[in-house]
């Protein structure tokens, strides 16, 4: 009998159609923002339990606590970055300060510019979802997101919003930016759903 080897490790941390290119990519839409902490606010709106709008300004929100993931990063144009160290405020925290009303089911991310994306309550309260304000030990390069990122590592990269202002909860899941443009409403890589063409019914908005 043939014995089986252990593939290395890598290979297992990579999601179908996945490879890891040299260097660590960066990909957006338009320009990076100009950060002015004087008027930056994160707002948490819609649904929210209150029924009032949640505002935290630069200094506020620089000082909420703090966790650190490790986590590998997946694009639907099939590269990954593996092994990242972010460090930042979880979504759990967020949501304890800023919590929606109960029949909340799905969160719009809002970037500056208007770029968007649309997640599951679910995917959103998981334990490694979070707004990142730190890379591998240093602030986020401006590149990246500066001065905060949402990082969702178990879905495609595209719902990792950079630049983040706003936290829409939503009563009924709408499609974020790419999510209109033909990509799929829930994007997890290791169930390869890169389209919205492979969406099962339930799986989206009409
Ligand atoms: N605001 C904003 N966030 C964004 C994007 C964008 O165009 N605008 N692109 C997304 C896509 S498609 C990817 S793959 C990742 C890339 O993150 P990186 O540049 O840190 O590798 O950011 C995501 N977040
Ligand atoms: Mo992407």
């Amino acid at each position: 009998m043939v014995e089986q080897s252990e593939p290395p490790r890598e290979d297992t941390r990579l999601p179908p159609g996945q490879y890891v290119p040299r260097g660590r990519p960066v990909i957006h839409y338009g320009r990076v923002p100009t950060f002015r902490p004087a008027t930056w606010e994160l707002h948490v709106m819609g649904a929210t339990a209150s029924g009032e709008q949640h505002r935290f300004t630069w200094s506020q929100f620089s000082e909420l606590p703090r966790t650190t993931i490790l986590a590998d990063f997946h694009c639907v144009t099939k590269f990954s970055i593996m092994g990242n160290e972010w460090s930042g405020v979880s979504a759990a925290t967020l949501m304890k300060l800023a919590p929606p009303a109960q029949d909340v089911k799905h969160v719009m991310i809002w970037a500056e510019y208007g770029y968007s994306a649309n997640v599951r309550m679910s995917d959103f309260a998981s334990s490694q979802t979070m707004f990142v304000l730190e890379l591998d030990e240093k602030p986020l390069p401006p590149e990246r997101g500066f001065p905060v990122r949402l990082v969702v590592p178990h879905l495609y990269a595209w719902k990792s919003v950079k630049w983040v202002r706003a936290v829409e909860y939503l009563l009924e899941d709408r499609r974020g930016f790419w999510e209109e443009r033909g990509y799929h409403n829930i994007a997890d890589p290791w169930r390869e759903q890169r389209y919205s063409y492979q969406e099962e019914p339930g799986e989206g908005p009409l």
